[in-house]
Parts: structure tokens; sequence; C-alpha cells
């Protein structure tokens, strides 16, 4: 997969050489361009925001900056591409669009808080593509013109990491990278480490994870649970589904509440019944 980010702040970007995703990027299984937007702005200072029309506080993103950008990018060039210390250092632009398999067009990621939710099924959709381009807006944001003129020729996602608001789209970006990265074939060591996370399609979908435990079996006085230590499979998987609802009643009430009867056998609705008598209206209101 190709990955390229426009931002005035490459260096958030660091994260990127470690870990999975670094190693990903060794590998070649992630060819990760980082781009500098004032690289493409013409004026002396490099300006790449000004007021909003219809006043207001803050400031806007200009769009013929952005317009340049992500033209260069698509024409698979860029005056510099910033990858300094990284795996892929070696790279200063020049790269084309022939690299990306099918030599399509990227999907253009415009992380924003008034973006549609990024999840577990858009990770993956995501995770499916060739090449993305994450265009990382701060101020107010990119003028909406820019969107609109690429929505007429790629596909372009306004997307959020969550209800609350950060400074830029760099760090949503990172979230979503890693959240990317790590679904694509041969990044996690372990093949199967991906299937029974939380918000995986499958047999646990819809539940958070329950409590995990490794060696020494009593710590500061802490035990295992035995069941953990007793070798009885159908009995561990139980305990582990029990722990699941629990947690996913006690700290998501809202997936439990949206949980499909069908997908729940008899103990896990007694299960449930116990717990759920301590979660009525009154106490959820908080
Ligand atoms: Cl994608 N960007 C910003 N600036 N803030 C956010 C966000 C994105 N998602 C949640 N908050």
């Amino acid at each position: 997969m190709r990955l390229d980010i426009v931002s005035i702040f490459p260096e958030y970007f660091a994260p990127l050489d470690v870990s999975l995703i670094g190693k990903a990027r060794e590998r070649g299984t992630l060819d990760v361009r980082v781009h500098q937007l004032r690289d493409w702005a013409h004026d002396v200072h490099k300006t790449v925001d000004d007021t909003p029309y219809g006043g207001g506080p803050g400031m806007v993103m200009k769009p013929e900056v952005w317009g340049e950008a992500i033209d260069a990018v698509i024409a698979g060039g860029s005056p510099t591409t910033v990858t300094e210390g990284g795996p892929s250092t070696t790279v200063t632009g020049g790269g084309s669009p022939a690299a990306v398999a099918g030599g399509g067009l990227p999907r253009l990621i415009v992380p924003t808080p008034s973006g549609r939710p990024f999840t577990q099924e858009l990770a993956q959709e995501l995770a499916d593509e060739p090449w993305l381009l994450f265009a990382c807006g701060r101020y107010e944001g990119i003028d909406s013109r820019v969107m609109a003129e690429y929505g007429t020729r790629l596909r372009v996602d306004e997307i959020s990491i969550g209800d609350y608001v950060l400074a830029g789209g760099e760090v949503a970006t990172l979230v979503m990278v890693e959240a990317i990265g790590r679904l694509l074939p041969g990044v996690l060591g372990n093949a199967h480490s991906a299937v029974d996370d939380s918000f995986a399609p499958g047999a646990m979908r819809n539940l958070v994870e329950g409590p995990v435990f490794t060696k020494p079996p009593v710590w500061r006085g802490h035990e295992v649970p035995p069941v953990l230590l007793s070798g009885h499979h159908g009995k561990v998987a139980r305990w582990r589904r029990d722990e699941a609802l629990r947690r996913t009643v006690a700290n998501r009430p809202e997936l439990a509440a949206a949980l499909d009867p069908e997908t729940l056998d008899k103990h896990d609705r007694r299960l449930l019944e116990e717990l759920s008598f301590r979660f009525q209206p009154e106490d959820m209101a908080n």
C-alpha cells in the first residue's frame, strides 16, 4: 500500500519509523511519503491560511496551495519528501502513479472532527485500498472547495476519530495509519492477532475484550483466575465471554444495549439479566 501524507508538520510522523509500521515500511509492505504543504506555497512567508469568509475566529487553509500539493502528489512527485531518519529517507519524490498497483488514483482522506466516524469497519475498507492520500488540515480546516474539486476526480472521505477536538489532522492521521497498517497482510507477527480484537468482525463482534493475564500466577497477592490455569478450553472460552459481556455492560452500555439477541445464548442472557438491573436508566444518567 502507498500512503502519502501532506501536512505543515511533517515532524509529527516520526513515529511511523518505529514498531509494526516501521517494520512494514522496511519490508516494503507500506510505502509512506510525508510531504511539507508549505513546499507548494509561493509567497515569501509560505502562507497556507487566511481569514474565513463570513467572519469568525481562527483561520482557514487556502485552496490554491492544497490544490497544487494534491495535484503534485497524484502526479507522483513532490518538491521534497520528508521522511528524515526513517527507512524511506532515500525517497525524495519522483515516485510515479505506476508504482501503485493498477496505476490508479489515491483515495483522499481529510481528517476533521466534522467527518464521518472512523471505525474498525472503515479501517478494513481503507486497508483494502492500494493508495491513500491524507490531507492534514490545521486551524479551522481546509477551504471546502478543495474537497468539492477532488470529489469530482477521487473518492474523498472526511473522517473523524472521535467526539473531541484536536488541534489538527496529524494525530488523527497517525491513529488511522496505525489502525489501517496493522490490518495489511503480513504486518502482524501472528496472523490471527487481529481476528479477536474488540470490534473485529466475528463471534465476539460488538463486545469489548475481557482482561488478560500472564505469568506469574500470583503477583503482589493478586491471583490469576484459576479457570485460566485449568487447561479446560471450553470453560476458558465461556469465562472469557462472560468477562467480555461484563466489561461491555460496564464500559460500553450503548454497545450492550445494541446486542442482537440472536447472537446470545442462554448463559449470555442470564448473565446480562444479572448485570442489567445495575444499569437502570437513572444509573445511566451520567
Ligand atoms: Cl480527524 N481532526 C481534528 N482536528 N480533530 C478531531 C478529529 C480529526 N477527530 C476527532 N477530533
